[in-house]
């Protein structure tokens, strides 16, 4: 390949494929007679990281309208959390309850 020789190369572009996101899962947080508004809000906190005031305003939502989205994940960490907050409750005999559905 001498001086006068140009080459003529092929721009190299690397394609990177858009993955569809996983369909996303809401935990939904049922109202029920029994477990005290305190610890309802404990549990909001400890497993869902939100704060007093968040947390406050979730329970009041479920108690008065008897359900209420608490966060969504992808299924499987969607389950694992609403079973963990679900049993949090059973240890101490309240039937506080977490579900989850898939979100439309
Ligand atoms: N209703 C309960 C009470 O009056 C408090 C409560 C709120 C329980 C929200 C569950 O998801 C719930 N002690």
């Amino acid at each position: 390949m001498n001086e006068n020789t140009t080459t003529i190369t092929k721009p190299r572009t690397k394609t990177v494929p858009k993955m569809a996101r996983p369909p996303l899962h809401k935990v939904i947080l049922l109202n029920d007679d029994y477990t005290p508004r305190d610890f309802v809000v404990r549990v909001l906190k400890a497993d869902f990281r939100m704060s007093e005031d968040q947390a406050h305003r979730v329970m009041i939502t479920a108690h008065t309208r008897g359900s209420c989205v608490v966060a969504v994940f992808i299924k499987e960490i969607a389950e694992t959390k609403a079973t963990h907050a679900t049993e949090a409750g059973r240890k101490l005999d309240y039937p506080l309850q977490f579900t989850t559905e898939p979100e439309e």
